[in-house]
């Protein structure tokens, strides 16, 4: 037992409002997320603004570890999340729903490379169009390296296994002949899958690539203005949204690699009473 002098996690009490229980905060990640941007917009649309509702900086990994700690206590907690991500395999957690949509009806992960690309470096770019993996392969690899993997020999492996998938991607693409493909992307756990494996089935084709990990306007900003070829971590139309209207002439979406992405708040499901957005507000 607990003496009365030391911290006493309080659990989750459905029969007060949330609120107040969780301090009016919301557990983000990264400031220059998209998700951030889009709970700037959902706390004003959701009326959580006139309560004081407000969204807490940190990091993907400082969240989880958060979401970790008040699953133990089953504590009240309120995280931005998004699939596809281990974070929903790991953590019994549930999306509130977003009636008014503000994170988007069906986000989409996208390969957008600069204008040129295609023209420079056709092979390649046939590559990047033909790329299109799913939720599930996605998820394995980041898991993957979520365990500890280190994320080119998770993508080596994710090769080795999907010689299906890999073959058709690269149907038609010639050799690489050390041609260059310059990559860049964030250190979101996605992005580090997607980027890795692509990366990877270039070089065993011949090209010479390259990754750069930047934040996410230097990442739209380099394609923009051709320091960089190709990112393969778009979240689009709404996460990534404001970045894709920012550069949108200077850059092109090559396609979906990720069809079916969400992007939301979510809750532990302990919360049963919270399921909407909605019900944050009491
Ligand atoms: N994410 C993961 C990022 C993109 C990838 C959804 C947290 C974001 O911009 O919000």
């Amino acid at each position: 037992m607990l003496s009365a002098c030391s911290v006493t996690p309080k659990k989750y009490d459905a029969n007060k409002p949330v609120g107040p229980q969780v301090h009016e905060t919301i557990t983000g990640i990264d400031a220059g997320a998209g998700i951030m941007a889009s709970t700037q917009k959902a706390i004003p649309a959701y009326g959580l603004k006139q309560q004081n509702w407000q969204l807490q900086t940190s990091s993907t990994a400082a969240m989880c570890s958060q979401l970790e700690k008040s699953i133990k206590y089953k504590q009240p907690i309120v995280v931005t999340a998004w699939q596809p991500h281990w974070m929903f395999k790991k953590y019994p957690i549930k999306f509130l729903k977003d009636p008014k949509g503000v994170y988007g009806k069906s986000e989409q992960i996208n390969t957008v490379a600069r204008k040129g690309f295609q023209k420079d470096n056709p092979g390649a770019y046939k590559f990047f169009q033909q790329f299109k993996w799913n939720s599930n392969m996605m998820g394995d690899v980041m898991y993957a390296n979520f365990k500890g993997a280190d994320p080119q020999k998770t993508a080596k492996k994710f090769i080795k296994d999907h010689p299906k998938e890999v073959a058709k991607w690269t149907e038609g693409v010639p050799d690489g002949h050390g041609k260059q493909v310059r990559m860049t992307y964030v250190t979101w756990d996605d992005a580090i899958a997607s980027t890795n494996v692509t990366a990877q089935i270039l070089r065993d084709k011949g090209y010479k690539v390259t990754i750069s990990a930047m934040e996410a306007q230097p990442e739209w900003a380099s394609i923009a203005r051709g320091s960089a070829d190709v990112t393969t971590a778009a979240w689009l139309p709404v996460t990534s949204g404001p970045l894709y209207q920012k550069f949108k002439n200077q850059v092109e979406v090559v396609g979906v690699n990720c069809p079916g992405a969400k992007v939301g708040l979510a809750v532990p499901k302990y919360m049963k009473n919270i399921n909407s957005i909605e019900d944050l507000k009491k």
